[in-house]
């Protein structure tokens, strides 16, 4: 850390100084410069996100994948991409909808029957406690196929999939309560909210629904539980964006929406589009409920039944007193608590305002019952004066709002502008704009949706990229750009694209809050977390055949999966259950059977299962698809898939012509790795590697693979004295394959060692 600011600074003193001399680098780098055609603000900048090799970013964030169905997570300020997390869609790398216990996940995920192998996710939002991101849970909506997923983040693995019972598509999740007691998500396009309903869109106002749902979530368990959770009913107003109370506001919930026309289109009967119709009115509502009173009404029994789950309709809603409407203008997309709870920030893409309501402004309405009406379903509306704090003017189509970590620092979306605004919403007034490529979405600061937002900066999620990048296609890669909030200036640092679907919402937590394992107990299903019943230890490996059913219980350890031969009958269903047993840090195999489409990644100590129906004979190798070790690609074997009634007509393997010099010059490569093995382990126990854990680990790994060697001594000594010289000669070898192995972590400690300033310890 001290070298590296050392560098920075002579860096940035160089570019400073007009590359006055310095003693290492002036003339390097202005040759770079120039070479380059760089400024020194691109400079500046390249310093600001630049993070060297070996060094980690200081924040985590985890971004929408779209249209990809996932979750993209990267390093701030580096914006280097660290992972794809399969979430509504299979991803490969993972296994993900390749092996059995995934598929699992995204089964859940079914709606009437059907597998939905796609999603349009948008909002991911980290788990909180008191309002601040506590880094344990991940949750993200899918807007096509009103869905919720859950992700872990001691693995960074979806979990879990909810269906919305009543929607037909969403928008405003997931948002988190303060102490993500339930996760928030709104409905958008009205529709009966009765499964598999037909009604006329001449019946909008009557039989078509919206609502936001509150969904349960048992933090012990990491999981959503459906029963408890439960939906109040709202108008056919269009509801898009939620966030949830903090603070004074805490136990409320905050939904914009638009459409409340109720306009339905039909460009094709001549009447005017939707774009027009539901555009025409200067305001639509905020809704506002008290979703502490609504679980309340929801224990009372107050709730009815749609389709399996608790509905509170807008009857129970307005006699419960725990629904209201303010008017907000005009077709706003976005509502943001502001970090204090006192203020709730609303954009109207069709106004160049913001309009900052009160907190307590609202409750001093309600409790005085000082309503301005009652819509057509007879919802008290409260008047926009009574709760509005202030508007401030910020441009042309003023979308998301984020927060600094200085009070009153807002930062707003103008999607029609390409621009970020920066202004104080406790005074009401705009303090700079900065120009962005181009359309920006949401802008995201670090932290910034929690009671305590970090500063420091803000990525633009950019809905074009039109000139940024190389072209690859009319398809453009997605933008995001790291900006600077620092200074009072914004400053443009970096521009990333991102070619895996529309990023709307991206969420960024401390990358220290983050604790993720690096292996699991030996034997755990990761998708249930829950011991995997086809586990199994070294040395139990089987294969099972009941009728035509044939189960594996294998093992993976490098660099051999056992067992190394699959043999079945034509027609057979095979499952084989995968065992990775090893303890090192990111040894994880991968596993493939030719032709079947079957794929599983197996860290460290995870089970999965792989199941397929062997319905065509013939030779399928199977093998580990992670360059796991030097013998990588001898870490195989043979699925046999044999013909209906084939009987062996050969019945021994082809040897090889191993000679006594063969087995003497292997046994002689054995002794020769066994000293380079000793030099190595007395270099790292002459310095202080205890002091270093991640060295540890690899030792205890190393011995861990030494170990192994037991007992073949004896074993090749025993055929060598029964001049069986090929298997004398293949068990001195495969003695040698584990100190291969054992000299490779050996030496990766010594490299670790020597470049962390490992100290003589005699
Ligand atoms: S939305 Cu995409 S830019 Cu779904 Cu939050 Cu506004
Ligand atoms: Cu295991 Cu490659």
């Amino acid at each position: 850390m001290k070298k590296f600011n050392k560098q920075a600074s002579t860096l940035l003193l160089a570019a400073g100084m007009g590359l006055a001399a310095t003693a290492w680098s002036a003339d390097n780098l202005q040759d770079v410069l120039k070479a380059r055609g760089l400024s020194q603000q691109d400079l500046l900048a390249a310093a600001k996100t630049y993070v060297p090799t070996g060094k980690r970013d200081e924040f985590v964030t985890f971004s929408s994948g779209g249209q990809s169905g996932q979750v993209i997570v990267y390093g701030v300020p580096s914006m280097r991409i660290l992972k794809y997390i399969g979430v509504f869609t299979p991803e490969p790398w993972q296994g993900y909808g390749f092996d059995e216990n995934s598929k699992n996940v995204l089964k859940q995920g079914r709606i009437d029957g059907k597998d939905i192998t796609w999603g349009d996710t948008h909002h991911p939002a980290v788990s909180e406690t008191n309002g601040e991101y506590d880094g344990q849970f991940l949750f993200i909506n899918d807007k096509a196929n009103p869905r919720l997923a859950v992700i872990d983040l001691r693995d960074f693995e979806t979990k879990q999939i909810v269906v919305n019972p009543i929607y037909k598509s969403e928008h405003g999740g997931a948002f988190v309560t303060t102490n993500t007691e339930y996760v928030i998500e709104a409905a958008q396009y009205p529709a009966p909210l009765e499964n598999k309903k037909f009604f006329p869109l001449e019946e909008m106002n009557e039989k078509y629904r919206g609502g936001v749902t509150y969904w349960k979530f048992d933090r012990k368990e990491g999981r959503i539980v459906a029963k408890d959770s439960f939906s109040v009913e709202l108008p056919p107003y269009w509801q898009d964006l939620s966030d949830a109370g903090k603070g004074p506001s805490d136990g409320w919930s905050f939904t914009n929406s638009f459409c409340s026309e109720r306009y339905v289109g039909g460009i094709e009967k001549g009447r005017p589009p939707y774009e027009a119709g539901c555009s025409a009115k200067d305001t639509d509502y905020l809704h506002v409920i008290n979703w502490k009173k609504a679980a309340e009404v929801v224990k009372a029994g107050k709730a009815k039944q749609m389709n399996g789950h608790n509905l509170i309709t807008i009857e129970t809603a307005i006699k419960e007193g725990l629904l209201y409407l303010i008017p907000e203008p005009k077709s706003p997309h976005g509502v943001d608590v502001t970090p204090d709870g006192k203020f709730i920030v609303v954009a109207g893409k069709l106004d160049t305002h913001v309009s900052v309501y009160s907190f307590e402004k609202i409750q001093a309405a309600i409790k005085a019952g000082k309503f301005e009406s009652k819509d057509s379903y007879g919802i008290p509306v409260l008047g926009l004066k009574d709760a509005l704090h202030t508007q401030v003017s910020l441009g042309l189509g003023p979308l998301h709002t984020q927060y600094d970590s200085k009070p009153c620092v807002a930062y707003t979306s103008l999607y029609v502008d390409s621009r970020v605004a920066k202004w104080n919403y406790c005074e009401g007034k705009v303090l700079d704009k900065l120009s962005v490529h181009y359309n920006i979405g949401h802008p995201m600061t670090m932290e910034g949706d929690s009671t305590k937002p970090a500063g420091k900066y803000l990525v633009a999620l950019n809905k074009l990229s039109i000139d940024r990048f190389v072209p690859v296609g009319p398809l453009q890669p997605q933008s995001h750009q790291l900006i600077d909030i620092s200074g009072d200036k914004m400053q443009l640092l970096y521009d990333m694209p991102l070619p895996l679907g529309e990023p709307h919402y991206a969420v960024s937590i401390a990358a220290n809050k983050l604790k993720p394992a690096v292996r699991y107990k030996v034997g755990t299903d990761s998708r249930t977390d829950k011991p995997h019943p086809g586990a199994v230890r070294a040395g139990e490996e089987k294969t099972v055949k009941k009728g035509n059913k044939v189960e594996v219980f294998a093992t993976l350890i490098r660099s051999h999966i056992t067992p190394e031969t699959i043999e079945v009958d034509v027609g057979d269903e095979v499952t084989i259950h995968l065992t990775n047993l090893e303890r090192a840090q990111d040894e994880t195999h991968g596993f493939t059977v030719s032709t079947y489409n079957t794929h599983a990644s197996i860290e460290p100590g995870k089970t999965v299962s792989v199941k397929f129906k062997a319905d065509k004979e013939g030779v399928y190798p199977y093998y580990c698809t992670e360059f796991c070790s030097a013998l990588h690609l001898e870490m195989m074997g043979y699925l046999l898939v044999k013909p209906k009634g084939w009987k062996p007509t050969k019945t021994t393997l082809a040897k090889g012509n191993y000679t006594e010099a063969d087995y003497k010059a292997t046994v002689k490569k054995v002794a020769d790795t066994q000293a380079i093995i000793d030099s190595v382990v007395a270099y790292i126990t002459s310095v202080n590697y205890k002091d270093f854990p991640d060295v540890v680990a690899m030792v205890e790994d190393a011995f861990d693979q030494l170990g192994k060697t037991k007992g073949l001594k004896e074993k090749h000594e025993g055929f060598a004295a029964k001049k069986d010289w090929e298997n004398a000669n293949l068990w001195a070898e495969q003695i040698w394959q584990y100190q291969v192995k054992t000299a490779d972590l050996g030496l990766r400690a010594k490299t670790y060692l020597e470049q962390n300033g490992a100290k003589k310890v005699k």
